[in-house]
């Protein structure tokens, strides 16, 4: 029997950080964690540096699982990514019920930006300051908790300027997707980075999850990548995965499949095309099929490199291809 020939780390092919979102729970998983540890130079926390997970009913903050991402980053070498500061979908009871004549509800926000961005200073290469702030049709910016109580334009610069006193040197990103698909969504999303930019906001990069499915047109990535690098920014590919059953492909899963390497490919190829110094990170949200999201709302689902069992997909080869281009 020949000897398997073991896949090069993904890592080592690159001139970029290639990042993963992971679990803590994963990391303590001799698969995973071997998986994550050879392809990847920088960690993003799938949930669990989110409020959702940090801020407790009583307004105070568990940090148990991002230390433990943390530490396996550090043990590792890896960069770890901060994912997310400020999220309109995470309202935790801690600040909706905040007692604002004890603390204000700026202050408490101040509190805990600077809590979590000091406690990551040194290692954390950079932050999702603020996640999906533009509303899906591209007409306008979503409401939140902190945008009814700060304002549009108060919450960007609360979030932004605590996290950048907390850590001078971490690169401050907004975060978005879709921006492939809907047009009038990225539109909006570049709107909102010049308005931010020209008010002093600290703004630093620009994240593009790239959340997409395997129907998507060849080139959107392409043009959407060149379209955000034209701010002159830290561009952060910051979420891709590559769905097989979303979008109603119609050409079958051997076809969907190899669409699914060909976006990857693309997506890959298109960052590496960006100015080196724009170049901060390609991420992928996931480690293996069965790690996804995606996966946990439909089975049938595999937007992944590796498959259930950690072996390389097709989406895996091309990959390799394009980093060797
Ligand atoms: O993949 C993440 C899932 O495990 C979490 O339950 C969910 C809520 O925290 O968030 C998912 O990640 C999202 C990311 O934080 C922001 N962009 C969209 C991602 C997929 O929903």
């Amino acid at each position: 029997m020949s000897q398997p020939i073991a896949e090069p780390p993904l890592k080592s092919l690159a001139n970029f950080p290639i990042g993963v979102a992971v679990r803590a729970p994963q990391l303590a998983e001799p698969d995973a964690a071997a998986l994550a540890a050879r392809h990847f130079s920088q960690l993003t926390a799938e949930w669990e540096m989110k409020m959702e997970y940090v801020v407790q009913p009583d307004g105070s903050f568990r940090f148990d699982r991002a230390d433990a991402i943390a530490a396996f980053a550090r043990q590792h070498g890896q960069r770890l990514f901060g994912h997310t500061l400020l999220w309109y979908a995470n309202e935790p009871e801690g600040f909706a019920r905040l007692d604002e004549s004890r603390q204000s509800f700026e202050g408490a926000l101040r509190n805990y930006i600077t809590a979590m961005v000091s406690r990551y200073r040194g290692l954390a290469s950079g932050w999702d300051v603020v996640n999906e702030p533009v509303m899906e049709n591209g007409e306008g910016l979503r409401e939140s908790l902190w945008t009814r109580k700060l304002g549009q334009v108060g919450h960007f610069k609360v979030a932004f300027e605590a996290a950048r006193a907390a850590d001078p040197a971490a690169v401050l990103f907004i975060n978005d997707y879709h921006l492939e698909s809907r047009p009038a969504k990225l539109r909006r999303y570049m709107q909102l980075i010049e308005q931010l930019l020209a008010q002093g906001v600290p703004l630093g990069g620009i994240g593009c999850q790239t959340h997409c499915g395997a129907d998507l047109a060849p080139g959107a990535i392409t043009a959407t990548l060149k379209a955000l690098a034209g701010f002159g920014l830290p561009i952060h590919l910051s979420e891709m995965d590559v769905s097989v059953v979303d979008g109603g492909l119609l050409a079958g899963r051997a076809e969907a499949l190899r669409r699914q390497a060909g976006l990857y490919a693309e997506a890959i190829d298109a960052f590496a095309a960006l100015p080196d110094r724009q170049q901060f990170a390609f991420t992928v949200w996931g480690l293996r099929d069965k790690d996804s999201w995606l996966k946990r709302e439909n089975a049938a689902d595999a937007p992944m490199l590796f498959d259930d069992a950690g072996r390389p997909k097709p989406a895996f080869a091309a990959v390799v291809d394009a980093l060797r281009r």
